[in-house]
């Protein structure tokens, strides 16, 4: 039986989905059950009001939004659901993401959305943060995000010689 989904991914159109590969491996990567949905905030309203609903009674924790070009979908679900909404900027358009960017972030305030990057960097630190949210309340995450902290702080390379690598000369001195 698939486990209950404890985040819910929403994006506004199936043009979004390749971006959000990271999103889904990081959230599989913790094994945190999910499910996602194609469902656009300007085009279908109410169909996104019934699926918030739904998935709240489902037993979805967190949603996370992810749109490009006037991104209203984040601030939609952050209408619609008292639960923690992340929202993915995503670059769709003359504006590189930067639109979507905005959107995301000015947010009025009482109705909050926590942004990340834009495009699939932004994917990614949405399944670590939407991980970091519910690991407040569930040890077995919580001791996955401590080992994904840990594993990542073994990655500096003290005192290198760059020149070895072939690495370009800085310009100037
Ligand atoms: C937004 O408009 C979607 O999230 C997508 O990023 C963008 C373009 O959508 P389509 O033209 O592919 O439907 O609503």
């Amino acid at each position: 039986m698939a486990l209950t989904p404890k985040v819910a991914v929403v994006c506004g159109s199936r043009s979004d989905l390749p971006t959000l590969r990271g999103c889904f491996d990081v959230l599989d990567a913790y094994g945190i059950a999910w499910e996602a949905s194609v469902i656009s905030a300007h085009r279908q309203p109410e169909a996104l009001r019934r699926y918030v609903t739904e998935a709240e009674g489902a037993g979805v924790r967190i949603f996370i939004g992810a749109a490009g070009l006037a991104a209203h979908l984040p601030g939609v679900l952050a209408s619609l659901t008292g639960r923690p909404v992340i929202g993915i900027p995503l670059d769709a358009g003359a504006l590189g993401g930067a639109d979507a960017l905005y959107s995301v972030v000015q947010m009025p305030p009482g109705v909050p959305v926590a942004g990340v990057a834009i495009g699939s960097a932004g994917a990614k630190n949405a399944g670590h943060l939407a991980a970091r949210i519910l690991a407040l309340g569930e040890p077995g995450i919580a001791e996955r995000v401590e080992a994904f902290r840990a594993e990542q702080a073994t990655k500096g390379e003290p005192r290198i010689d760059p020149r070895a690598d072939g690495a370009p000369a800085a310009a100037g001195r």
